[in-house]
């Protein structure tokens, strides 16, 4: 993408209600605009980002053997009335009048509307297990919209839905869903930890929140250190395997939100393995198991001709959370620093002297071979001084910078510049394109 052509209105101006860097950082880049309390647009340079999140969310949910599919936004207030929630969802809820007088809703969540799908097709236990997904915009309308993407009131989320035929299935399908969700924010850059958690509307007694530790962040959180070391199952990890294992291997460590916290339990973490902090929830899942089935009649057939009320879960991830989240992570004091995984672009191809012939020629040669290569790249051509470009390529924090100057030129070779560790190194284009490659 050329920058001269592209649409990247880069700031110096932030509202005095930005409170957090996050928040700062996505308005100075021109990644998102706020069209009113908790609601933002997309531009360009944030989408990118979103989806690249939304994708990498996607592939670890299919590798777990969940199965994608698009639910609507607006759902119907009578599937709410028969799972009992219409009402204890309260003033959160967007309600929404149709010209035929039908009460409607912008959908908080899905468990209803899932279920709904579900008992209208499955009849039988030998379509379970079952793991359906969707990305869908959720509407909250949260008492203290605030922190800009972190608690909006229209937000992005990843939902889930498993479906089984005894609690003992359900609780494996949970397993799934809990080891797929930490090898998702390991490839998203985070150290998420799973700790136990409150329920909330949503229901069920067995359910953890995926927090990232960050000063900012809303809840207070309290973990043993430990949890911080131990590493992602691995995306070779066999998803028919009983994965009792990997879930216990953490859950047999303190970790605690706030509501949950327990003061004698923490005090026996040894004094220098506890963690007492502040955490991001960037992913949510519950064991429910028949709360919405038994309400709202969703059965199936056993071998032996009874019929039972399905087990359930549901599993969701903050998609548009994260965006924010990864920023708190991932920053500097020059702008954000991104994890090549959801950079907008991988490379910021800078050219210094845009108006000099030989140096647009061998820029414009430089973008035509990182785009043969496939790697995104941002190709600053525009015709201002070095050093605002500079500073507008930090700021957006692209995992990798080349730069093309008339000294480099003579001497066949490009600056390539890592943003995290600001390493500078003069390479060939080819080795330029070659570390990029290899990340
Ligand atoms: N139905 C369940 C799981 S699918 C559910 O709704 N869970 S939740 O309420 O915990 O939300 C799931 C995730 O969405 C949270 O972990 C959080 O990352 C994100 N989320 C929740 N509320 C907001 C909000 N107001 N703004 C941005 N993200 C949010």
């Amino acid at each position: 993408m050329r920058l001269s052509r592209y649409f990247l209105p880069v700031s110096k101006d932030v509202p005095a209600d930005a409170a957090i860097i996050s928040h700062q950082l996505m308005l100075r880049t021109g990644m998102v605009r706020q069209n009113g309390a908790g609601i933002y647009t997309w531009l360009p340079l944030g989408f990118r980002v979103l989806q690249k999140i939304e994708q990498i969310v996607r592939e670890e949910m299919d590798r777990a053997g969940a199965i994608e599919m698009l639910m609507p936004t607006i759902q119907q207030a009578e599937l709410w009335q028969e799972s009992g929630r219409y009402d204890d969802y309260g003033k959160e809820m967007l309600r929404i009048t149709d010209r035929h007088e039908r009460e409607m809703l912008f959908g908080p969540t899905n468990e209803e509307l899932i279920t709904d799908v579900f008992r209208s097709y499955v009849k039988s236990y030998k379509a379970l297990p079952l793991n359906l997904y969707h990305t869908q915009w959720k509407f909250r309308d949260e008492i203290r919209p605030r922190f800009g993407v972190m608690r909006g009131r229209e937000f992005l989320m990843k939902d889930a839905y498993s479906f089984d035929l005894t609690e003992e299935a359900a609780r494996a399908s949970y397993n799934k869903m809990f080891c797929a969700y930490l090898n998702t924010f390991d490839r998203l850059g985070l150290t998420a930890i799973p700790m136990q958690a409150d329920t909330g509307p949503i229901g069920g007694d067995l359910s953890h929140e995926f927090i990232i530790l960050a000063e900012t962040g809303e809840s207070a959180v309290f973990c043993d250190k430990a949890l911080l070391d131990l590493p992602a199952p691995g995306l070779d990890l066999d998803f028919e395997a009983d994965l009792s294992g990997e879930v216990e291997k953490r859950t047999g460590y303190y970790a605690a939100t706030e509501e949950m916290h327990d003061e004698a339990a923490f005090a026996d973490v040894p004094a220098d393995r506890q963690v007492s902090a502040r955490g991001i929830e960037v992913g949510h899942i519950f064991f429910f198991g028949t709360k919405y089935s038994k309400a709202m009649n969703a059965t199936v057939q056993t071998a032996d001709g009874d019929t039972v009320p399905v087990q359930m879960g549901s599993y969701g991830i903050g998609v548009s959370r994260l965006v924010g989240g990864i920023i708190e992570a991932c920053h500097d004091e020059s702008g954000i620093v991104w994890p090549q995984s959801i950079a907008p672009f991988e490379v910021g191809l800078i050219s210094m002297r845009p108006k000099d012939e030989t140096v647009a020629k061998v820029a414009d040669e430089a973008y035509e071979a990182l785009k043969a290569a496939g790697v995104d790249v941002l190709y600053d051509e525009t015709d201002e001084r070095p050093g605002p470009k500079f500073n507008r390529m930090d700021l957006i924090g692209l995992p990798w910078q080349i730069v093309i100057g008339p000294r480099g030129i003579e001497n066949g070779v490009v600056e390539l510049k890592n943003r995290k560790s600001g390493e500078k190194s003069e390479v060939t284009l080819e080795t330029a394109i070659e570390t990029v490659k290899a990340g």
